[in-house]
Protein backbone atom coordinates (compact mmCIF):
# COMPACT_ATOMS: atom_id res chain seq x y z
CA UNK A 1 0.00 0.00 0.00
CA UNK A 2 1.46 4.04 -0.80
CA UNK A 3 1.88 5.74 2.00
CA UNK A 4 -0.65 8.11 1.26
CA UNK A 5 -2.85 5.50 1.22
CA UNK A 6 -1.94 4.28 4.84
CA UNK A 7 -2.20 7.93 6.11
CA UNK A 8 -5.78 8.33 4.49
CA UNK A 9 -6.87 5.02 6.63
CA UNK A 10 -5.12 5.99 10.28
CA UNK A 11 -6.51 9.88 9.47
CA UNK A 12 -10.02 8.45 8.92
CA UNK A 13 -10.13 6.10 12.41
CA UNK A 14 -8.45 9.05 14.11
CA UNK A 15 -11.59 11.54 13.02
CA UNK A 16 -13.87 8.64 14.08
CA UNK A 17 -12.38 8.45 17.36
CA UNK A 18 -11.94 12.00 18.38
CA UNK A 19 -14.36 13.67 15.87
CA UNK A 20 -13.12 17.03 14.38
CA UNK A 21 -10.53 18.94 15.73
CA UNK A 22 -11.46 22.69 16.84
CA UNK A 23 -7.72 22.99 15.45
CA UNK A 24 -7.28 21.63 12.80
CA UNK A 25 -3.86 23.28 12.17
CA UNK A 26 -3.01 21.54 15.16
CA UNK A 27 -3.55 17.67 13.97
CA UNK A 28 -0.09 16.27 12.14
CA UNK A 29 0.80 13.18 10.73
CA UNK A 30 4.28 11.40 11.37
CA UNK A 31 6.49 8.61 10.01
CA UNK A 32 8.85 6.06 10.96
CA UNK A 33 10.00 2.84 8.88
CA UNK A 34 11.28 -0.66 10.20
CA UNK A 35 14.53 -1.15 9.35
CA UNK A 36 16.21 -4.03 7.43
CA UNK A 37 19.68 -4.84 8.12
CA UNK A 38 22.32 -6.15 5.15
CA UNK A 39 25.37 -7.39 7.32
CA UNK A 40 26.53 -7.25 10.74
CA UNK A 41 24.09 -8.79 13.34
CA UNK A 42 24.58 -8.60 17.36
CA UNK A 43 27.39 -6.50 16.67
CA UNK A 44 25.61 -3.39 17.91
CA UNK A 45 26.00 -4.02 21.83
CA UNK A 46 29.79 -5.06 21.17
CA UNK A 47 30.38 -1.50 19.57
CA UNK A 48 31.16 -2.87 16.63
CA UNK A 49 29.27 -2.00 12.88
CA UNK A 50 26.07 -2.47 11.44
CA UNK A 51 24.83 -2.03 8.10
CA UNK A 52 21.15 -0.94 8.41
CA UNK A 53 18.49 0.56 6.24
CA UNK A 54 15.04 1.84 6.87
CA UNK A 55 12.12 0.24 4.34
CA UNK A 56 8.90 1.37 3.08
CA UNK A 57 6.83 -0.24 5.99
CA UNK A 58 6.00 2.03 8.44
CA UNK A 59 4.41 3.51 11.85
CA UNK A 60 2.18 6.32 11.23
CA UNK A 61 0.99 8.57 14.30
CA UNK A 62 -1.88 11.15 13.45
CA UNK A 63 -1.29 13.39 16.92
CA UNK A 64 -2.50 16.26 18.40
CA UNK A 65 -2.09 17.95 21.53
CA UNK A 66 -4.63 18.55 24.16
CA UNK A 67 -5.43 21.33 27.09
CA UNK A 68 -5.46 19.08 29.38
CA UNK A 69 -3.20 16.50 30.83
CA UNK A 70 -4.42 13.43 29.52
CA UNK A 71 -2.89 11.21 27.47
CA UNK A 72 -4.69 9.01 24.56
CA UNK A 73 -3.42 6.54 22.95
CA UNK A 74 -5.37 4.99 20.21
CA UNK A 75 -3.99 1.59 18.25
CA UNK A 76 -5.98 1.59 14.67
CA UNK A 77 -5.24 -1.97 13.97
CA UNK A 78 -6.44 -3.31 16.94
CA UNK A 79 -8.91 -0.80 17.83
CA UNK A 80 -8.08 -0.40 21.41
CA UNK A 81 -7.51 2.60 23.81
CA UNK A 82 -5.72 3.08 26.62
CA UNK A 83 -5.76 6.60 28.28
CA UNK A 84 -4.01 8.15 31.18
CA UNK A 85 -2.63 11.08 32.84
CA UNK A 86 0.47 12.32 31.35
CA UNK A 87 2.27 11.72 34.68
CA UNK A 88 0.96 8.25 35.55
CA UNK A 89 3.33 6.06 34.42
CA UNK A 90 2.39 3.11 35.75
CA UNK A 91 2.52 -0.02 33.61
CA UNK A 92 -0.45 -1.08 31.73
CA UNK A 93 -1.81 -4.39 30.60
CA UNK A 94 -1.47 -3.72 27.16
CA UNK A 95 2.04 -4.26 26.62
CA UNK A 96 1.46 -1.90 22.69
CA UNK A 97 1.02 1.10 24.89
CA UNK A 98 4.38 0.38 26.42
CA UNK A 99 6.91 1.68 23.93
CA UNK A 100 4.50 4.96 24.35
CA UNK A 101 5.40 5.30 28.07
CA UNK A 102 8.41 4.50 27.78
CA UNK A 103 9.19 7.82 25.67
CA UNK A 104 7.30 9.73 28.21
CA UNK A 105 9.19 8.57 30.97
CA UNK A 106 12.44 8.96 28.94
CA UNK A 107 11.12 12.92 28.67
CA UNK A 108 10.71 13.26 32.10
CA UNK A 109 13.91 11.66 32.82
CA UNK A 110 15.79 14.65 30.69
CA UNK A 111 13.87 16.46 32.58
CA UNK A 112 11.53 17.91 30.38
CA UNK A 113 7.73 18.67 30.04
CA UNK A 114 5.10 17.82 28.22
CA UNK A 115 0.90 18.18 27.68
CA UNK A 116 -1.51 15.72 26.97
CA UNK A 117 -1.26 14.15 23.41
CA UNK A 118 -4.41 12.12 21.40
CA UNK A 119 -2.88 10.19 19.06
CA UNK A 120 -4.47 7.28 16.16
CA UNK A 121 -1.39 4.98 14.88
CA UNK A 122 -1.04 2.45 13.27
CA UNK A 123 0.76 1.12 10.04
CA UNK A 124 1.97 -1.57 8.00
CA UNK A 125 5.43 -3.05 9.74
CA UNK A 126 4.56 -6.42 10.21
CA UNK A 127 5.01 -7.54 14.09
CA UNK A 128 7.07 -9.62 15.23
CA UNK A 129 8.51 -10.01 11.88
CA UNK A 130 12.57 -8.44 12.93
CA UNK A 131 11.91 -5.36 11.36
CA UNK A 132 11.85 -3.70 14.18
CA UNK A 133 7.96 -1.93 14.41
CA UNK A 134 9.17 -1.23 18.40
CA UNK A 135 11.97 1.16 17.49
CA UNK A 136 9.37 2.64 14.69
CA UNK A 137 7.41 3.08 17.41
CA UNK A 138 9.29 4.75 19.88
CA UNK A 139 10.78 6.91 17.59
CA UNK A 140 7.60 8.02 15.90
CA UNK A 141 6.18 9.19 19.03
CA UNK A 142 9.09 11.00 20.48
CA UNK A 143 9.69 13.07 17.09
CA UNK A 144 6.31 14.05 17.28
CA UNK A 145 5.90 15.27 20.61
CA UNK A 146 9.58 17.07 20.19
CA UNK A 147 7.91 18.65 17.48
CA UNK A 148 4.21 19.22 19.27
CA UNK A 149 5.92 20.17 22.41
CA UNK A 150 9.68 22.00 21.01
CA UNK A 151 11.58 19.83 23.43
CA UNK A 152 14.68 20.66 21.39
CA UNK A 153 16.16 17.45 20.94
CA UNK A 154 18.01 16.25 17.63
CA UNK A 155 18.02 13.09 15.80
CA UNK A 156 20.92 11.32 17.98
CA UNK A 157 18.98 12.47 21.29
CA UNK A 158 15.86 10.83 19.74
CA UNK A 159 17.67 7.56 18.92
CA UNK A 160 19.51 7.20 22.54
CA UNK A 161 16.50 8.06 24.72
CA UNK A 162 14.16 5.66 22.46
CA UNK A 163 16.96 2.76 23.17
CA UNK A 164 16.70 4.11 26.58
CA UNK A 165 12.92 3.62 26.68
CA UNK A 166 12.97 0.02 25.38
CA UNK A 167 16.11 -1.32 27.77
CA UNK A 168 14.28 0.80 30.59
CA UNK A 169 10.75 0.83 30.35
CA UNK A 170 9.60 -2.03 27.76
CA UNK A 171 12.75 -3.93 29.17
CA UNK A 172 14.32 -5.38 26.54
CA UNK A 173 18.26 -5.11 26.52
CA UNK A 174 18.82 -4.56 22.66
CA UNK A 175 21.63 -2.38 21.49
CA UNK A 176 20.91 0.99 19.37
CA UNK A 177 21.06 -0.33 15.63
CA UNK A 178 17.24 -0.44 15.48
CA UNK A 179 16.12 3.26 16.55
CA UNK A 180 19.35 4.93 14.90
CA UNK A 181 17.94 3.42 11.27
CA UNK A 182 14.80 3.96 11.77
CA UNK A 183 15.88 8.04 12.60
CA UNK A 184 18.48 8.60 10.44
CA UNK A 185 17.49 6.26 7.09
CA UNK A 186 18.20 7.49 3.62
CA UNK A 187 16.22 6.98 0.17
CA UNK A 188 18.27 3.47 -1.35
CA UNK A 189 21.03 3.89 1.23
CA UNK A 190 22.29 1.78 3.65
CA UNK A 191 23.97 2.81 7.03
CA UNK A 192 27.39 1.65 7.99
CA UNK A 193 26.73 2.98 11.43
CA UNK A 194 29.76 3.14 14.06
CA UNK A 195 27.58 1.82 17.53
CA UNK A 196 30.61 2.71 20.03
CA UNK A 197 30.83 6.40 18.63
CA UNK A 198 27.57 6.86 16.29
CA UNK A 199 29.73 7.70 13.92
CA UNK A 200 27.90 7.21 10.45
CA UNK A 201 27.99 7.11 6.50
CA UNK A 202 25.65 6.41 3.90
CA UNK A 203 26.11 3.88 0.81
CA UNK A 204 24.33 4.27 -2.07
CA UNK A 205 22.52 0.45 -2.20
CA UNK A 206 23.25 -0.36 -6.00
CA UNK A 207 20.41 -2.94 -6.46
CA UNK A 208 21.40 -3.09 -10.01
CA UNK A 209 19.22 -5.78 -11.60
CA UNK A 210 18.52 -7.00 -8.18
CA UNK A 211 15.73 -6.79 -5.32
CA UNK A 212 15.48 -7.48 -1.51
CA UNK A 213 13.12 -9.95 -0.66
CA UNK A 214 11.73 -10.65 2.74
CA UNK A 215 10.43 -13.95 3.68
CA UNK A 216 8.70 -14.44 6.80
CA UNK A 217 8.80 -17.68 8.83
CA UNK A 218 5.84 -16.43 10.55
CA UNK A 219 7.33 -18.07 13.82
CA UNK A 220 9.08 -16.34 16.74
CA UNK A 221 10.14 -18.89 19.03
CA UNK A 222 10.16 -18.13 23.03
CA UNK A 223 14.05 -18.62 23.31
CA UNK A 224 14.33 -15.27 21.81
CA UNK A 225 14.62 -12.62 24.56
CA UNK A 226 16.59 -15.05 27.18
CA UNK A 227 19.15 -16.09 24.52
CA UNK A 228 19.64 -12.37 23.48
CA UNK A 229 20.33 -11.54 27.02
CA UNK A 230 22.77 -14.64 27.30
CA UNK A 231 24.58 -13.92 24.28
CA UNK A 232 25.49 -10.66 25.89
CA UNK A 233 26.24 -11.82 28.79
CA UNK A 234 28.88 -14.86 26.74
CA UNK A 235 30.69 -11.81 25.03
CA UNK A 236 31.47 -10.01 28.72
CA UNK A 237 33.00 -12.96 29.68
CA UNK A 238 35.08 -13.10 26.67
CA UNK A 239 36.02 -9.57 27.20
CA UNK A 240 36.97 -10.45 30.68
CA UNK A 241 39.60 -12.97 29.80
CA UNK A 242 40.84 -10.86 26.58
CA UNK A 243 41.18 -7.97 28.92
CA UNK A 244 43.92 -9.96 30.81
CA UNK A 245 46.15 -10.13 28.09
CA UNK A 246 45.11 -6.80 25.93
CA UNK A 247 43.99 -4.46 28.66
CA UNK A 248 42.82 -1.77 25.58
CA UNK A 249 39.74 -4.19 24.82
CA UNK A 250 36.86 -2.58 26.49
CA UNK A 251 34.03 -4.88 24.11
CA UNK A 252 34.96 -6.91 21.38
CA UNK A 253 34.86 -3.98 19.27
CA UNK A 254 38.94 -3.93 20.32
CA UNK A 255 39.51 -7.70 20.09
CA UNK A 256 40.57 -9.55 16.55
CA UNK A 257 39.72 -12.85 15.17
CA UNK A 258 43.72 -13.55 15.77
CA UNK A 259 43.55 -12.84 19.89
CA UNK A 260 40.11 -14.99 19.73
CA UNK A 261 41.98 -17.83 17.99
CA UNK A 262 45.13 -17.47 20.61
CA UNK A 263 42.91 -17.49 23.43
CA UNK A 264 40.62 -20.15 22.27
CA UNK A 265 41.30 -22.68 24.73
CA UNK A 266 41.07 -20.53 27.80
CA UNK A 267 37.84 -19.21 26.28
CA UNK A 268 36.26 -22.46 25.88
CA UNK A 269 33.90 -23.28 23.03
CA UNK A 270 30.95 -21.67 23.53
CA UNK A 271 32.67 -18.13 24.29
CA UNK A 272 35.22 -19.07 21.77
CA UNK A 273 32.54 -19.70 19.09
CA UNK A 274 30.74 -16.47 20.17
CA UNK A 275 33.94 -14.14 20.03
CA UNK A 276 34.71 -15.44 16.94
CA UNK A 277 31.83 -14.88 15.15
CA UNK A 278 31.32 -11.45 16.96
CA UNK A 279 35.12 -10.39 15.92
CA UNK A 280 34.45 -11.68 12.22
CA UNK A 281 31.50 -10.48 11.62
CA UNK A 282 32.34 -6.69 12.43
CA UNK A 283 35.20 -6.81 10.28
CA UNK A 284 32.50 -8.66 7.22
CA UNK A 285 30.45 -5.15 7.99
CA UNK A 286 33.98 -3.13 6.64
CA UNK A 287 35.01 -5.55 3.75
CA UNK A 288 30.94 -5.92 2.60
CA UNK A 289 31.05 -1.54 2.49
CA UNK A 290 34.26 -1.74 0.51
CA UNK A 291 32.22 -4.17 -1.91
CA UNK A 292 29.18 -2.13 -2.25
CA UNK A 293 31.69 1.03 -3.81
CA UNK A 294 33.44 -1.42 -6.01
CA UNK A 295 29.59 -2.65 -6.92
CA UNK A 296 30.55 -6.06 -6.42
CA UNK A 297 26.95 -7.54 -5.28
CA UNK A 298 28.47 -11.32 -5.96
CA UNK A 299 31.01 -10.54 -3.56
CA UNK A 300 28.54 -9.27 -1.20
CA UNK A 301 26.04 -11.86 -1.25
CA UNK A 302 28.49 -14.24 -0.38
CA UNK A 303 29.33 -12.22 2.81
CA UNK A 304 25.48 -12.28 3.67
CA UNK A 305 25.91 -16.22 3.52
CA UNK A 306 29.01 -16.12 5.39
CA UNK A 307 27.07 -14.32 8.17
CA UNK A 308 24.17 -16.61 8.60
CA UNK A 309 26.62 -19.40 8.51
CA UNK A 310 28.04 -17.59 11.39
CA UNK A 311 24.74 -17.22 13.09
CA UNK A 312 23.81 -20.55 12.64
CA UNK A 313 26.51 -22.67 13.89
CA UNK A 314 28.75 -19.72 15.81
CA UNK A 315 26.69 -17.52 17.10
CA UNK A 316 23.75 -20.00 17.47
CA UNK A 317 20.92 -17.81 17.20
CA UNK A 318 19.15 -19.26 14.40
CA UNK A 319 16.49 -21.73 13.98
CA UNK A 320 15.21 -24.78 11.88
CA UNK A 321 12.89 -22.70 9.85
CA UNK A 322 14.96 -19.98 8.97
CA UNK A 323 17.88 -22.34 8.22
CA UNK A 324 15.66 -24.04 5.96
CA UNK A 325 14.77 -20.78 3.90
CA UNK A 326 18.73 -20.27 3.21
CA UNK A 327 19.08 -23.30 2.20
CA UNK A 328 16.42 -23.22 -0.30
CA UNK A 329 18.68 -20.42 -1.88
CA UNK A 330 21.82 -22.23 -1.92
CA UNK A 331 20.99 -23.98 -5.46
CA UNK A 332 19.54 -21.24 -7.17
CA UNK A 333 21.68 -19.24 -9.39
CA UNK A 334 19.33 -16.17 -9.06
CA UNK A 335 19.63 -15.25 -5.10
CA UNK A 336 23.18 -13.81 -4.47
CA UNK A 337 22.73 -13.96 -0.74
CA UNK A 338 20.23 -15.00 1.62
CA UNK A 339 21.04 -14.73 5.51
CA UNK A 340 18.54 -14.95 9.06
CA UNK A 341 18.05 -10.86 10.22
CA UNK A 342 17.74 -9.48 13.12
CA UNK A 343 18.02 -11.00 16.53
CA UNK A 344 16.83 -14.20 15.63
CA UNK A 345 14.84 -17.41 16.46
CA UNK A 346 12.05 -16.50 14.13
CA UNK A 347 11.63 -13.22 11.74
CA UNK A 348 12.91 -13.12 8.14
CA UNK A 349 15.49 -14.26 5.98
CA UNK A 350 17.07 -11.14 3.70
CA UNK A 351 17.29 -12.46 -0.21
CA UNK A 352 19.29 -10.99 -2.67
CA UNK A 353 17.61 -11.79 -5.96
CA UNK A 354 17.70 -11.42 -9.54
CA UNK A 355 14.73 -9.22 -10.27
CA UNK A 356 12.79 -10.51 -13.16
CA UNK A 357 13.11 -13.52 -11.02
CA UNK A 358 11.45 -12.48 -8.16
CA UNK A 359 8.15 -13.50 -8.59
CA UNK A 360 9.42 -17.31 -9.64
CA UNK A 361 11.44 -17.11 -6.30
CA UNK A 362 8.78 -16.19 -4.10
CA UNK A 363 6.27 -19.23 -5.67
CA UNK A 364 9.16 -21.24 -4.66
CA UNK A 365 9.74 -20.78 -1.57
CA UNK A 366 6.06 -20.64 -0.42
CA UNK A 367 5.57 -23.68 -1.93
CA UNK A 368 8.86 -25.25 -0.24
CA UNK A 369 8.07 -23.98 3.08
CA UNK A 370 4.04 -24.96 3.03
CA UNK A 371 5.51 -28.23 2.39
CA UNK A 372 7.96 -28.61 4.78
CA UNK A 373 6.20 -26.91 7.89
CA UNK A 374 2.80 -26.51 6.39
CA UNK A 375 2.76 -22.59 6.94
CA UNK A 376 2.00 -19.45 4.88
CA UNK A 377 5.25 -18.07 3.78
CA UNK A 378 4.30 -14.33 3.53
CA UNK A 379 7.12 -12.13 1.23
CA UNK A 380 8.39 -8.50 1.18
CA UNK A 381 10.16 -6.88 -1.40
CA UNK A 382 11.14 -3.85 0.15
CA UNK A 383 12.49 -0.70 -0.59
CA UNK A 384 15.08 1.50 1.16
CA UNK A 385 13.32 4.76 1.80
CA UNK A 386 14.20 7.83 4.36
CA UNK A 387 13.62 7.58 7.92
CA UNK A 388 11.76 9.26 10.46
CA UNK A 389 9.90 12.29 9.55
CA UNK A 390 6.43 14.50 9.28
CA UNK A 391 4.28 14.04 6.80
CA UNK A 392 2.88 17.21 5.13
C1 LIG B 1 17.62 -6.92 17.74
C2 LIG B 1 18.13 -5.79 18.63
F1 LIG B 1 17.10 -4.94 18.95
C3 LIG B 1 19.23 -4.99 17.91
O1 LIG B 1 19.75 -4.02 18.79
C4 LIG B 1 20.34 -5.93 17.42
O2 LIG B 1 21.14 -6.37 18.49
C5 LIG B 1 19.74 -7.10 16.64
O3 LIG B 1 18.72 -7.75 17.37
C6 LIG B 1 20.78 -8.13 16.28
O4 LIG B 1 21.70 -7.57 15.38
O5 LIG B 1 16.99 -6.40 16.59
Amino acid sequence: MQDSEIVNKIKEKYFQKFGQSSKPEQVRVFRSPGRINLIGEHTDYNNGFVLPASVDKAVYFVIEPREDDQVILHAADLDETYSFSVEDLSKPAQSWAHYQLGIIEQIYKKGLKIGGFQTTFGGDVPVGAGLSSSAALECCLLFALNELYDLNLDRFSIVKMSQKAENEYVGVQCGIMDQFASAFGKEESVIRLDCRSLEYEYFPFPMQDYLLVLCDTSVKHSLASSEYNTRRLECEKGIAILQKYYPEVQSLRDATPEMVETHKDELGDIVYRRCKFITEEIQRVQDACDLLVEGNLIDFGKKMYATHQGLQHEYEVSCPELDFLVDQTLSDPNVLGSRMMGGGFGGCTINLVKKEAVDAFEQKMKAAYQEQYQIDLPCYKVKITAGTGEII
